[in-house]
């Protein structure tokens, strides 16, 4: 327990507003802290696989344009095939983690 001064820097923390941080307000806190920086990563990692979805599309249509010839396609076949897999991991890894943790 703690009484507070004036403008204190734990005033955020009374969430009755009755001047006094008890440890039920700390413990509070610390999980409204802790949801915070859950949700932080989470929003981190659908961003990650998003743009992944996206660089996937934005490829396969570039491979489709004219001005890529069909040699330099062929070239760059075995490349494109780790970018796909190194990508399609990355969002199944995202959906995988996400129904994982949603389960616990
Ligand atoms: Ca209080």
């Amino acid at each position: 327990m703690k009484q507070l001064e004036e403008n204190s820097r734990f005033s955020p923390f009374d969430f009755d507003g009755d001047g006094i941080v008890t440890d039920d307000e700390i413990n509070k806190a610390k999980e409204i802290r802790e949801f915070e920086d859950k949700s932080r990563k989470h929003l981190a990692q659908l961003r990650l696989a998003r743009y992944s979805l996206i660089a996937i599309g934005i490829y396969t249509l570039l491979l489709f344009m004219p001005f890529i010839s069909d040699e330099r396609i062929a070239q760059i076949t075995k490349i494109s095939d780790l970018f796909y897999i190194s990508l399609c991991s990355v969002v199944g890894a995202y959906m995988g983690f996400t129904s994982w943790a949603s389960r616990k």
